[in-house]
């Protein structure tokens, strides 16, 4: 397993990142944190649908995008918010988009980023499909796709993994194995030892990495994004981290597994490390961690005002995203929901 950045915060090889840059991904986790931190506390108050908290991922999610150009896609789930938002994907549109309200499907134009997938591992079909069309157009664009270890026992990482094998697609497929798939865990999920290792089958690079280490996630990344650009095709990364909160706030994990594992990773959060590994070198002080917190503050609260104050949608407007053209018998579902007149 790839380890750069330890949990004391000393290092053992090099830092993918000048300090500018490794100062300005740690606010990018301060941002990343406050939002789910937020996003627990809104659906608690019933403003938000169920939310999937991805606290202990940061690393893993910021580290990875990083690595990425601004036009580059990136194709994710649920639990994807900070590598969403990081890749352009705005705040607003994911808090909207936990609301339940299709508008916020619709990111700015020029934000590569597929919203996010809730069907486990379906996905994965689409990162191939884009990369592969970028490739066929001449153009060096890449995808990157993420999934957690859950999605690696669906017939679509098969199918994904292989024809991105055979076709040498510009793919970065990112596994955040967090150790379990709502109360399945890890061990339960595959006899493999390692998912990395799943790779061999398809005939591609597979590496395992320390995913709540910024740099051993980014220092991986960088080199299955430079692969995937210079057509050498594609590289299954596994990121093995922790979720430390519930699956998602209709969750209660203790019914399925030991509090102390939780306290156990709680020991290894990926923002402390390089809060450690800055401050070792005279580069964090409080006072500047105020700063970034307050303004990642401001700066969440401002989405929520945001789309909290988009005018709600009514009830015939779920048929509205699904074509630009409604099929006759969705027209006659709409008029049947609606009361209105069917034609
Ligand atoms: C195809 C499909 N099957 C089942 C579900 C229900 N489901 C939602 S999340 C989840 C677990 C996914 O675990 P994993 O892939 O490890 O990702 P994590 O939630 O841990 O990030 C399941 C089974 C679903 N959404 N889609």
């Amino acid at each position: 397993m790839l380890e750069i950045l330890r949990p004391d915060g000393s290092i053992v090889g090099e830092p993918p990142f000048s300090m500018d840059e490794t100062k300005r991904l740690y606010g990018a986790m301060v941002s990343a944190r406050t939002y789910d931190t937020k996003g627990t506390a809104l659906q608690k108050q019933g403003r938000l649908a169920t939310y999937a908290s991805f606290e202990g991922q940061e690393a893993a999610q910021v580290g990875a995008i990083a690595t990425l150009r601004h036009d580059d896609w990136l194709v994710a789930t649920y639990r994807d918010a900070a590598a969403m938002w990081m890749q352009g994907y705005p705040w607003v549109n994911l808090f909207l988009g936990r609301t339940g309200d299709e508008r916020g499907g619709s990111p700015p134009v020029g934000v590569n980023v597929l919203p996010p997938s809730i069907t486990v591992g379906a996905h994965m079909i689409h990162a191939v499909g884009l990369g592969w069309a970028e490739a066929h157009q001449g153009r060096d664009r890449i995808a990157m796709t993420l999934f957690g270890d859950g999605a690696t026992s669906e017939g679509d990482f098969h199918e994904a993994m292989n024809f991105a094998g055979v076709f040498g697609a510009p793919v970065v497929f990112l596994c955040q194995n967090n150790h379990y798939a709502i109360s399945t865990p890890r061990h339960r999920q595959t006899a493999s030892e390692t998912i990395a290792q799943k790779a061999d089958a398809y005939g591609i690079p597979g590496v395992q990495v320390d995913g709540n280490d910024l740099f051993a996630v980014a220092t991986a990344a960088q080199e299955a994004v430079a692969r995937a650009r210079d057509g050498s095709g594609p590289t299954l990364i596994e990121a093995v981290t922790f979720r430390v909160g519930p699956h998602t706030t209709a969750d209660d994990p203790s019914r399925y597994r030991d509090v102390s594992e939780e306290t156990e990773w709680r020991g290894l959060d990926p923002i402390d490390r390089v809060q450690r590994y800055l401050e070792s070198l005279g580069e964090w002080t409080p006072e500047w961690n105020d700063q970034l917190a307050e303004s990642a503050a401001k700066e969440i609260e401002a989405a929520i005002a945001e789309a909290e104050a988009f005018d709600p949608l009514g009830p015939s407007e779920i048929f509205e995203a699904m074509f630009e053209t409604p099929t006759p018998q969705l027209e006659r579902q709409r008029s049947l929901l609606v009361g209105e007149p069917d034609g």
